[in-house]
């Protein structure tokens, strides 16, 4: 803030404009990261990390580190040129403070604009600034360590000289955020969701060194990303676990300041697992660059195949199912201006992006069969089978689904229906196990809320055709009871329960089967999770007894702040480690009560995450799944290459 000659702050237009920009982030949190909750809480973590990304995507840094820091601070740091901190020419103040205060500041100011910018998650870190209980930015440039503190967005005070540079010391910025408490329901950082997410910018920013470094924990937990090969590391990533049925093939090309990498793989799996990002942001809708990929993939297998004789003229082509089947593969465009189809970012718009992903992907495709013969044809007679197998599966399908699991009335045996028949109020907990089952059973309010006990792991959905998955009995109880079908067959008129609430154990094993489940959904229900009628619900990790006070903690913090209010009292503490701990109605009271109960809806973003996470612990190896849970249940350094 500015001051004048006495020493009070004076308040230029541009201050208030900047003070009401702050507060309308903090009075409307949502409009700017999506809500208040631990997803928001991530976010903020991402969009300071985006910066971070964009100064490596201009090729000045290739180092950034996230420090998860002991009070539940995060810092992120980057050896890149470091943010200006002299006078911005069209506010007066200085460039940090510029991008820290005012919305949309973005990269884009100073004139050294970035070609591309990664920041698409939303408005720039003045976002996180406004809604930060205490932020930090630390700048090494120009010989000297800068500083400058905000509070709840607002400046304390001007750009600070702290100390000259030591020699051999990198410039770099540093942004160390507290993220408010006021606004936050939880600020509790997933280690686990924060390392899947710097893995995936680290096989979208080749050459970056990604680190993620928990300090919460004794010792600290460090794991750190660098990929060389780019996307052609990450497909070899997905695919450790299965069997694949050749090289990776790899496309790249520069097309109007637009930037296409591309890499795929097929594999023995029976589903399609193609990723599409747009400037390292996930787009789980695909878009444009999803559309041009496929459809040279299709033509250009197609045109080989005729032209090898594979396919005789008067038979059918390929189609493009025929083509996807078991493929792995991650399209990644860097385009200056993306334009998305809305404020989620869900869906790539731009229509030149699709011709130039198509022609980089036939070009070096067409190159690639001519000169691998061999591989070319393991593809074509793989997609060849595919081919066949549907048509097979076709028949089988019509008589397995619509025979018993669609157009039969019956209810699975083992379901609890309840009384109510308005799916706007009734609900179904699905219930990992017999027994949790059964408590849930007792402890239910049967007006409204129904239970399907499933038993152990349900069927693991890549290894098997549409037929096969539906002669699996725990599938085939879940697509009866939910009512709407399944695959292409989908209809929401006919769902059964306005909620369908996953309800598993706090474990390993109860997050295997959450993500088999989530899987499934996401591959099988689309429409469910759109939407919005697919939920998680969330048991308590704690209940701490002290005298008569009982209460329930469902995350760490919660639980130490329970034990701080209690002001020294002894207190008991016992940890839930499953749902049959509790008795029926601690069951209701936690985890089932409307008035009580924590819900967690699933959006299509989650369930895409649970589907690329499932690869990991799923493949059809067991080596690679042993080691993913090894090295997150220890406190390892490991640099994954
Ligand atoms: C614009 C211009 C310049 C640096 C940056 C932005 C910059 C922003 C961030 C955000 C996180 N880390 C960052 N590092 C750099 C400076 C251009 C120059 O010095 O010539």
């Amino acid at each position: 803030m500015a001051k004048n000659p006495q020493g009070a702050a004076t308040y230029t237009a541009d201050n208030i404009q900047v003070l009401e920009g702050l507060e309308a982030v903090r009075r409307r949190p949502g409009m700017y990261i999506g809500g208040t909750d631990i997803k928001a809480l991530h976010h903020m973590v991402y969009e300071v990390v985006d910066n971070a990304v964009d100064e490596a995507m201009a090729g000045a840094c290739d180092r950034i580190e996230v420090i998860l820091e002991a009070d539940n601070a995060v810092s992120v740091q980057d050896n890149g040129r470091g943010i200006p901190v002299g006078t911005h020419e069209g506010t007066g103040r200085s460039a940090l403070e510029t991008v820290m205060t005012k919305l949309h500041a973005g990269g884009k100011f100073g004139g050294g604009g970035y070609k591309v910018s990664g920041g698409l998650h939303g408005v720039g870190v003045s976002a996180v600034n406004a809604l930060s209980r205490v932020l930090i930015a630390d700048i090494a440039r120009d010989g000297f360590l800068h500083r400058q503190r905000y509070e709840r967005g607002i400046p304390i005070g001007e750009v600070e000289t702290i100390r000259p540079m030591e020699p051999g010391e990198s410039s770099g910025s540093r942004i160390t955020f507290h993220a408010d408490g006021d606004i936050f329901d939880d600020t509790d950082y997933q280690f686990d969701v924060l390392l899947q997410r710097l893995r995936e910018m680290a096989f979208l920013t080749r050459g970056v060194t990604v680190v993620l470094i928990d300090e919460r924990v004794t010792p600290h937990r460090e794991r750190s990303f660098y990929f060389d090969g780019g996307v052609r590391s990450f497909v070899r990533y997905l695919n450790r676990g299965r069997q694949v049925v050749h090289a990776v093939v790899h496309a790249e090309r520069e097309l109007e300041g637009t930037q296409v990498e591309v890499a795929w793989q097929y594999t023995d799996s029976f589903v399609d697992n193609t990723y599409s990002f747009a400037n390292t942001i996930i787009t789980p809708d695909g878009g444009v660059h999803l559309t041009g990929f496929r459809s040279a993939l299709t033509r250009v297998i197609n045109d080989y195949a005729r032209k090898a004789n594979l396919i005789k003229e008067n038979e059918d082509g390929l189609s493009g199912d025929d083509t996807r089947e078991g493929i792995t593969a991650i399209i990644s465009v860097k385009v200056p201006d993306p334009q998305f189809e809305s404020q989620t970012k869900v869906k790539l718009l731009n229509a030149e992006v699709r011709g130039h992903v198509d022609s980089a992907v036939a070009d070096a495709f067409g190159q690639w069969l001519e000169e691998n013969p061999r591989d070319a044809r393991a593809i074509v007679e793989k997609c060849l089978t595919a081919s066949r197998a549907r048509q097979a599966a076709r028949h089988a399908r019509d008589l397995v689904i619509r025979k018993s699991a669609l157009e039969s009335s019956a209810l699975p045996g083992k379901l609890a229906d309840c009384a109510t028949r308005d799916s706007t109020k009734s609900e179904l907990y699905i219930v990992e196990g017999d027994s949790a089952g059964g408590t849930a059973k007792q402890g239910r309010d049967r007006h409204f809320q129904a239970i399907l006990p499933l038993r152990g792991k349900i069927l693991n959905v890549e290894k098997a055709r549409i037929d096969k998955i539906l002669r699996n009995n725990e599938i085939r109880a879940l697509v009866q009871a939910l009512g709407i079908g399944i695959g292409d067959d989908i209809d929401m008129e006919g769902l059964r329960y306005g909620r369908n609430i996953i309800m598993t154990d706090a474990d390993v094993d109860g997050s295997h089967i959450r993500t088999l489940l989530l899987t499934f959904f996401y591959r099988f229900m689309p429409p469910l999770i759109e939407g919005g009628h697919l939920y998680i619900a969330q048991p308590p990790l704690y209940l701490v007894k002290a005298g008569k006070l009982r209460e329930y903690a469902y995350s760490e913090a919660q639980k130490d702040a329970i034990v701080a209010g209690l002001g020294g009292r002894d207190a008991g503490i016992q940890r839930y480690k499953g749902l049959g701990e509790m008795n029926a109605s601690q069951l209701w009271d936690t985890t089932m009560d409307p008035a009580n109960r924590r819900l967690l809806k699933v959006t299509v973003e989650d369930a895409a995450l649970a589907d690329r996470t499932f690869e990991m612990l799923m493949g059809t190896e067991v080596p690679p799944r042993r080691r993913f849970i090894q090295t997150h249940a220890s406190a390892v350094r490991n640099l994954d290459v």
